[in-house]
């Protein structure tokens, strides 16, 4: 093992409800980063946990009817059951209400104030429940961020000086010393420093579901307030490490941490908040609250930032779910259990199984896999990603039933039936002679071989870039390459043939193809730690949890795999999937009651607008009222994809983001604009028209522009602060 160390986190997750594929999604990327650091030989610590206090977990408790420990109990729980199924390898689970956090989060506080950057004041906002933050708008607005309605706090609070920290994070940031990926969420998180911070209000009194400010701080204040939920839950990243504790081990060996991933709608919280909150432990800095921020060189602010800031932040795009976020709040969640329940019967049991039936625990696995595999290879990181469960069917046909468990079987049965399942002995080398197809082969051989070593190069930094897509995409070609090798190679018909030549072009085929699969077996461990266990004790080389240990998967060897190495036992990997499983899921999902999955109090703007569009229709009345008008809901969108129909000159299809949700927009205006011209324009959509087909194609909205008699429509637009989502009035 080498002396580098890898901490990877996931967010902790409200447990306001149940688990949702939008959870398992960043903590199979964070499996996957940790299982691939772990083979790469260096030490690894993976964190994953429950976010359990706040207003909005209080308030599910109570519509429960329990208290909000047993309500936090309960969902924690569920998590944690969730991860056990899909065989997840976090080495701890912090849960916001255990005493080792709560202690240690008052420590932090505790040494803030000290340092003058908490102080206490009153201050009157508007508060959204949802995302937990004060916002800047007006009363009766509805929050920038998600659409819902905003109520009126009026606290003494203790405030934390963000204000301070403007300057050293957009230095850490611009420097590159605080990474934030992708490209896009750096930008944002720029531009809204740029904007200026205000201090921000870091505590509670108005409800009492939290960790309680500490002394001396608390006696300060008129009324008992809880420390703000995100400060608590931020924290969680260095707590779960043993910060301010008596054993600060885990802490002095693991932290700073590599990568913090998140979800993209919480990137302010850990890329402005956080850093800032650690910026402010440095023991250099002193701030009395009638001082002017501190001033500090920003080397440093640089060298405490190498020590104490999170190296990556990396943000995740959103699973949409017809068409919109998948979110508890919105109610179109898919839930994990569903997939592994349906995908599971159809793990084979091991040949050596001595019951027909695979277990329970292995059935799990195995559609974990599944789940794993299509999330991370149908959605370009970064990007939003709609899931559907026929897409989950089509993908896991296409690629592990027919592409890859094809493979395997195809291969490994043939070298039972013609070499008594001992790996055969290859000649490579050699010309070919005179046949033009067997020359071929020799040389798809020789590429093969030659290409080993140089392909485990070009894929590895793919892997480091979050491409995930992009590198099972080139996994995947390998497997077809290999097959399209045995294709034509037709060992079937050489196995026929008692000629010299033919056995020797046999065995090697079959040795290239086994080759082949277990580079392919190896490249894919990360994400199929399951299926790629069994490939790689089919193959005879025993248990690939050992191999990774060992570091033997880190760079294959072509010479590494011996000629006589004896096959496992034989069993299908991945059989293939009926279409009819995706119904059976839809109605696996919809036999569940909406009750089990408690939101919270607000209403979403959405299902507002839908129950005003649900009005009956004005009679003609060349005057329309305020609420006819009221009735259209016209909202700020970003174009984020635009392209050509094709055989449809005036159409173009485009992608629209709206804040929380992405939606498909067919528009005729392509014999104005190119699909270069629009992207990224911020632009106006009407979004309560009911949806309509065209070529084939759902639109759902009308982007507003202004035409004379036919003419060009000019597009209308609002200026670039007009966060996505807002609605025009
Ligand atoms: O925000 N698509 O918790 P949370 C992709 N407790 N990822 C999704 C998703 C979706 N539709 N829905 C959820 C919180 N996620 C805070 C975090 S951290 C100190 C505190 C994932 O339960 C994604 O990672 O709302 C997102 O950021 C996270 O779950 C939000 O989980």
């Amino acid at each position: 093992m080498s002396d580098r160390t890898f901490y990877v986190t996931t967010p902790i997750y409200y447990v306001n409800a149940r688990p949702h594929i939008g959870h398992a999604y960043t903590t199979i990327v964070a499996d996957a980063l940790a299982r691939r650091q772990r083979l790469l030989g260096d030490k690894t610590y993976f964190l994953t946990g429950t976010d359990e206090h706040g207003q909005k977990i209080e308030r599910s408790a109570a519509a429960a009817g329990v208290q909000p420990q047993t309500f936090a109990d309960q969902v924690s729980g569920s998590f944690a059951g969730l991860w056990r199924r899909m065989g997840i390898t976090h080495d701890d689970f912090i849960r916001t209400t255990s005493s080792r956090h709560k202690q240690a989060v008052q420590h932090l506080f505790a040494t803030l104030y000290e340092r003058g950057f908490i102080v206490l004041r009153s201050y009157t906002g508007q508060y959204c429940v949802s995302d937990e933050a004060f916002v800047d708008v007006a009363p009766g607005e509805p929050c920038p961020e998600c659409g819902r309605i905003t109520e009126t706090l009026s606290e003494e609070n203790f405030f934390f000086k963000l204000s301070a920290f403007q300057r050293p994070l957009l230095d850490l940031i611009e420097s590159g010393q605080l990474a934030i990926t992708p490209e896009t969420r750096r930008n944002e998180v720029l531009s809204f420093l740029q904007g200026g911070l205000k201090d921000l209000s870091i505590s509670r009194s108005s409800f009492t579901w939290g960790i309680p400010v500490p002394e001396p701080a608390a006696s300060t204040a008129a009324q008992k307030h809880v420390i703000y939920v995100w400060m608590d839950a931020l924290a969680n990243y260095i707590t779960a490490l043993g910060y301010g504790s008596s054993n600060e081990d885990l802490f002095n060996a693991f932290w700073p941490a590599n990568v913090h991933l998140v979800g993209k709608e919480i990137i302010r919280f850990h890329c402005i908040y956080w850093p800032a909150l650690l910026l402010a432990l440095n023991p250099e800095l002193q701030h009395k609250s009638s001082e002017a921020p501190p001033a500090l060189a920003a080397e440093r602010h640089s060298a405490w930032a190498r020590k104490w800031l999170p190296q990556a932040i990396t943000a995740h795009g959103w699973l949409l779910f017809e068409e919109s976020k998948m979110s508890k709040s919105r109610g179109n969640i898919v839930r994990t259990e569903t997939i592994l329940d349906a995908f599971g019967p159809l793990c084979p049991p091991p040949e050596a199984a001595t019951d027909a039936a695979s277990t329970q625990p292995q059935r799990d696995l195995f559609a974990s896999d599944v789940l794993r595999y299509f999330l991370l290879r149908e959605i370009p990181f970064g990007q939003d990603g709609s899931f559907s469960f026929d897409a989950l069917i089509t993908r896991y046909n296409a690629d592990l039933a027919n592409g890859y468990g094809n493979l395997v079987s195809r291969a490994l049965n043939m070298i039972t039936q013609y070499f008594g399942g001992s790996i055969p002995s290859p000649s490579l080398d050699h010309d070919g002679g005179q046949d033009p197809a067997r020359r071929e082969c020799g040389a798809m051989a020789e590429a093969i071989r030659d290409d080993f070593q140089a392909m485990q190069t070009r894929l590895h930094p793919l892997f480091d870039r979050f491409a995930f897509h992009d590198y099972l995409l080139e996994v995947m070609r390998l497997i077809s390459r290999i097959d399209n090798f045995l294709s034509a190679s037709a060992p079937w018909k050489l196995a026929k043939s008692s000629d010299e030549e033919d056995r020797r072009d046999l065995a090697t085929t079959l040795f290239v193809s086994a080759q082949g699969i277990r580079l392919a077996t190896a490249l894919l461990h990360p994400v199929l730690p399951f299926a790629t266990a069994r490939v790689w004790a089919q193959l005879g080389l025993g248990s690939i949890e050992d191999a990774a240990a060992q570091g033997r998967l880190k760079m294959l060897h072509w010479a590494e795999f011996k000629p006589g190495t004896q096959l496992g036992a034989l069993t299908t990997i991945f059989p293939r999937a009926d279409k009819g499983l995706a119904q059976k899921m839809t109605e696996m999902e919809s036999s569940i009651a909406p009750a089990s999955t408690p939101s919270i109090g607000t209403e979403p703007a959405a299902a507002l607008a839908a129950a005003a569009a649900k009005q009956e229709e004005p009679t003609a009345n060349p005057s329309i009222s305020i609420d006819d008008f009221a009735r259209v809901e016209m909202r700020v969108a970003r174009i984020a994809v635009a392209e050509r129909i094709p055989k449809a000159d005036k159409l173009l299809r485009l992608e629209v983001e709206l804040g929380d949700e992405r939606r498909q927009i067919l528009s005729g205006i392509a014999e104005w604009y190119t699909p270069e011209d629009l992207l990224g324009r911020r632009i106006i959509v009407i979004t309560n028209l009911a949806p309509r087909k065209m070529r084939g194609l759902e639109s759902h909205g009308m982007l507003l522009a202004a035409s004379q008699d036919g003419g060009k429509p000019y597009l209308a637009t609002v200026p670039e602060e007009a966060p996505l989502g807002s609605r025009l009035k």
